[in-house]
This record gives C-alpha cells, sequence and structure tokens, in this order.
C-alpha cells in the first residue's frame, strides 16, 4: 500500500479588499454620447445636463435599461459611476460609452431553461439561480450570480451548483461564481457593465488577470506576482480554496488542515500550487505596498483531467488510534467495467477481478509485471507524461505508461488524503459504475466502528458534474439504511453504490460530457444504497 506524506497548508488571515483610489478631481461629468447612464443608478452629477435620455423611462430609474424588467433586483446599486471626469496624473480615468445596466436581462419569473432543470442563471434577479427548478439530486451546474444580461462579461465568471434533496431535488447555493462587484482600480471590469475601472482614476500598480490558463491535476503553476502588482511590495501573501474535498478536508483534517494541494511560497511574489485533484480553485494574492495600501487580485485556477475522474474522500481519516484528528478509517474506491455485471472484488485479495478496478490492481505497483488481474478493459494507455509525477509517478516510470483505468493512490491511514480514479479516453456511451467500500482500520477490520460520510465526486472532461454525500445529503445516520461506520476487509463489510457514468466522446476522443444517475435501493426512487457482505454489482 502507498503512501505519501500529507503536507499540511499554512492558511494565512488576508483583508479582502484593495485599494479604492477613486473618483478623483470634484465635478466628474457624464458621459453625453451614449445611450447609457450611471451603471448603477447613483452618484449623478449635479453638473450633468440631464436631457441625454432619448429613450422613454418608463419607470423613472437609471435609463439604460431598455432590455430590462423594471421589478427590484438583487443587484441594483454597485454605488459606481461610468465616467471618471477630471484625474490628476499620473492617475488616468475612464468613461464608458454604453454600460450594460445593472439590471440587465432581469425578467420578472425565474427560467428554467428548455429541460427545466435549470439554466444557470438567475433571470428574476433576487440573488438565488434556479430556484424552483427541478434538478436530480447529486447534479452539478454551473451558474452565474449576478444579472443574466453581465454573464461572462469583465471579471464576472461562473461557479457552480449542486442539487440538494432526496427524490426532488433543489438547486443550492451558487459557489465560487465571481459577481459583478464595485469597480476597483485593477485593470478589469468588475462591475461587469462592459468597461474596466470606469469611473474612477487609476494608477497602474494593480492589474489583475480575468483568467488563467488551465492545468492539469498533477502540475505545478508558479504565478509571477510581479506581473499583476508593479508597485513595491512590503508583504506578500496568497490562498488557495480548493473543492469539496478540500472543503471537507478544512474542518476534519485538524489544525492546521490538510489539503489535496500544497502552496509553497505563499508569503513571497512566486507562489507555486500543485494540485492532485480537478476542480475549480480560488486563488487570492495580496499585496500590501511600500504606500500602505492592501491590493488584491482573485482569479479561479481551472484544474482539468482529460476523460472520466472518479474523486473519493471522507471525513475520518488517519488510524484507529490516533489523538488529533478523531481516530480515522479506511475506505476504498471501486470502479466498474463497463458492459459487465459481474460481482464486485473477484475471487479472492490475491485473485481480484479484472472488472473491478481498486486498490489492490489498479494503482501503478499492480502494473509491474507480471501484471496479473489488472484491469485489461481496451482502452490505450496515456502518455506518461500525464502520471510521471503523481504519487506513485516513480513506479509508473518503470512502466513505462499510464493505465487506462488507475487509481492514483490506496489511502489506507493517512490524514486528508482522496483517492482518485481516472480514465482519460473512455469510448462514447460506455457506463462506469462506482463503489465505495469500508475496508476497516489501519488495513485491518475495523476494530471500533468511526461513521463515515464519504464524499464522491464525478468530473468529466475537467468539469464536476456530480457530487455525492455532501452536507445536507450525507450517508447516514447511524443506526440506519444508510449506516456506513464499520469494514470487514476484503470483499465484506459495508459498501455504497454510488451512481453510474455514462460518457459522451467526441469524434476526437475528447469526453465532452457525460450523464451521471444516482443509484438508490432496489424498489425506491431515492436515497443512497448501502448493502453489508454483499459484492454483487
Ligand atoms: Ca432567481
Ligand atoms: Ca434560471
Ligand atoms: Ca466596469
Ligand atoms: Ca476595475
Amino acid at each position: 500500500m502507498s503512501r505519501r506524506t500529507a503536507l499540511a497548508l499554512m492558511v494565512l488571515a488576508l483583508g479582502s479588499c484593495g485599494p479604492d483610489q477613486g473618483p478623483g478631481g470634484p465635478g466628474g461629468r457624464r458621459d453625453l454620447s451614449g445611450i447609457g447612464g450611471d451603471a448603477a443608478g447613483a452618484g449623478d452629477d449635479l453638473m450633468s445636463i440631464a436631457t441625454d435620455d432619448m429613450s422613454v423611462d418608463t419607470d423613472g430609474d437609471v435609463d439604460g435599461d431598455v432590455a430590462s424588467f423594471d421589478g427590484p433586483s438583487a443587484y441594483d446599486d454597485l454605488g459606481g459611476k461610468s465616467d471618471s471626469g477630471a484625474c490628476l496624473p499620473p492617475n488616468t480615468g475612464a468613461t464608458c460609452a454604453a454600460p450594460i445596466a445593472s439590471n440587465a436581462g432581469c425578467t420578472a419569473t425565474e427560467n428554467c431553461g428548455p429541460g427545466g432543470a435549470g439554466n444557470g442563471l438567475d433571470d428574476n434577479c433576487d440573488g438565488r439561480v434556479d430556484e424552483g427548478c427541478a434538478c436530480t439530486p447529486g447534479a452539478v451546474e454551473p451558474c452565474f450570480l449576478g444579472p443574466p444580461g453581465k454573464h461572462l462579461i469583465g471579471a464576472c465568471s461562473d461557479g457552480t451548483q449542486t442539487c440538494q434533496g432526496a427524490e426532488f431535488g433543489t438547486w443550492g447555493d451558487c459557489k465560487g461564481s465571481i459577481a459583478p462587484s464595485a469597480e476597483r482600480c485593477d485593470k478589469l471590469d468588475n462591475d461587469c457593465n462592459g468597461c474596466a475601472d470606469d469611473g474612477l482614476c487609476c494608477d497602474a500598480t494593480l492589474a489583475c488577470p480575468a483568467s488563467v490558463p488551465d492545468v492539469q491535476p498533477y502540475s505545478t503553476v508558479t504565478y509571477n506576482g510581479a506581473s499583476y502588482f508593479k508597485g513595491n511590495a512590503m508583504t506578500w501573501s496568497w490562498t488557495v480554496d480548493g473543492g469539496p474535498c478540500d472543503q471537507l478536508f478544512k474542518t476534519t483534517t485538524g489544525t492546521p488542515p490538510t489539503q489535496s494541494y500544497t502552496l509553497t511560497g505563499a508569503n513571497t511574489a512566486m507562489p507555486s500550487l500543485k494540485t492532485t485533484l480537478s476542480g475549480d480553485y480560488t486563488v487570492t494574492m495580496t499585496v500590501v505596498g511600500t504606500d500602505g495600501k492592501t491590493y488584491t487580485c482573485k482569479w479561479v485556477q481551472h484544474v482539468t483531467g482529460p476523460g472520466l475522474r472518479f474523486e473519493l474522500c471522507w471525513d475520518h481519516t488517519g488510524t484507529s488510534t490516533q489523538a488529533q484528528p478523531p481516530p480515522g478509517a479506511d475506505l476504498d474506491l471501486h470502479i466498474h467495467r463497463p458492459g459487465t455485471t459481474t460481482a464486485w472484488f473477484g475471487t479472492s485479495a490475491a485473485l481480484p477481478s479484472a472488472d473491478d478496478c481498486n486498490y489492490d490492481n489498479c494503482t501503478a505497483n499492480a502494473f509491474l509485471p507480471p501484471a496479473a488481474n489488472v484491469p485489461a478493459w481496451s482502452l490505450a494507455n496515456s502518455n506518461l507524461s500525464v502520471c510521471k509525477d503523481t504519487t506513485l509517478g516513480s513506479t509508473w516510470t518503470t512502466v513505462t505508461y499510464c493505465h487506462n483505468p488507475r487509481l492514483d493512490l490506496d489511502n489506507v491511514s493517512q490524514i486528508g488524503v482522496p483517492e482518485n480514479t481516472n480514465i482519460d479516453d473512455p469510448a462514447n456511451g460506455q457506463t462506469f459504475r462506482a463503489l465505495v467500500h469500508y475496508y476497516g482500520q489501519d488495513g485491518s477490520s475495523s476494530t471500533n466502528n468511526v461513521e463515515e460520510h464519504p464524499i464522491v465526486n464525478v468530473y468529466c472532461g475537467g468539469h464536476l458534474k456530480a457530487t455525492y454525500g455532501q452536507a445536507p445529503n450525507t450517508l447516514g445516520p447511524c443506526p440506519g439504511a444508510a449506516c456506513f461506520n464499520h469494514g470487514s476487509g476484503w470483499n465484506a463489510g459495508q459498501m455504497w453504490r454510488v451512481a453510474d457514468v455514462t460518457v459522451a466522446v467526441d469524434a476526437a476522443g475528447n469526453t465532452t460530457d457525460c450523464t451521471v444517475a444516482p443509484i438508490h435501493p432496489p424498489g425506491t426512487a431515492a436515497g443512497y444504497y448501502v448493502t453489508t457482505n454483499s459484492s454483487v454489482y
């Protein structure tokens, strides 16, 4: 069984706001040339001539809302102006000829999209996305927490929402979306009205990136803070906020928490981030300049692996005897071969089923000669480059390729380490079933019961498509039908059949999407399917 050292991340407490250097100069004037007015309907200049409104303003509020619903909006007022007015050098200003209105695209009612499961937008601008739309519990979709007319404009970007509930789901909060915010001096269009730094007088100190290139799991990305902050820095500090497993580990792995990624040089101008899991990571750079001001940039680092990826993590990791955090247990991720419904596990631990990719036959060690009983599913091997930097990368280097499927590592008793199975090149239409097995503790059967609440995340083409076991829809409680607190070693004990994932693969071989069907107890339409001592498919 493999082990790896869990690296603790120092989490830094940071300020959250950048400098507000504007608006400078008295008497900023409105732009009379455009059809639009103030982006947010505030700060009208008394010196301006209020005759620029050629349209019929039926609602008496700001102009520029021609295509918008006239009801109340959660995004009404960011307090901005679209014209900087006169700025004192070296500051410069910007005007916005036709700012997108703060309630652009807002309508009277929420739109659930053609399929009825939501369209990822807050159409009625009440601060909730797809409220009232039906969805399948566990499904994950992109979402934007802002007026639909500002979707993907400027700094505004999508987050994700998760369908919660039992049989009839509802969308949970839209998390990770960058919503419109008050304009500030950073070369970005923060209020997403179509113009960067408009209404302010800004110098060139801060230039935040609107986006950064995607990277693959187990790659290292180094950021050069000096390319974003051009002033003289007194201190640098960087933080990273990870995906569902890192969020779980934040509260269950002790202090400081263990995270799946490592961030080195967090107090330097050039930190390096090494991730092990797919997902969206929010990166925050905070600089205190010698001018005493605090400067902040924030962006999302997309970590996207090809194909299909299953990721398992659980709340109580580690050994049966550790004091802090409290004792953990040993869970395992199993993925079943498509097109068959053979039993999980196999004849014995020494003769595992080649239809079941798991700790016993699917990590790098299993593919060293003679490589018996490995899951040979007629999928092409991947180039060594995609796995050589993983935890067992040196073994893969000996093997000389990356197998599909493959399990990155087997976590038996390490604190805060997920298990991740990769299938880089599934065939279009193949369906893969995931199972979580409660093996026990310390590599053996359970010696004491630890109630676990595992999470399984499903990524297709680099995007999180489904997540199971997250609060408020965790496994358990114990005692109960979905209790998960005891393992009995190889092929025995509690097993959770999670979901069937069917992939969509394009002609070029790229996984573009998938459909995910959660598995419920037989004869029911809701709930998690946990069995004991049964290894049937
Ligand atoms: Ca709404
Ligand atoms: Ca909607
Ligand atoms: Ca703007
Ligand atoms: Ca800005």
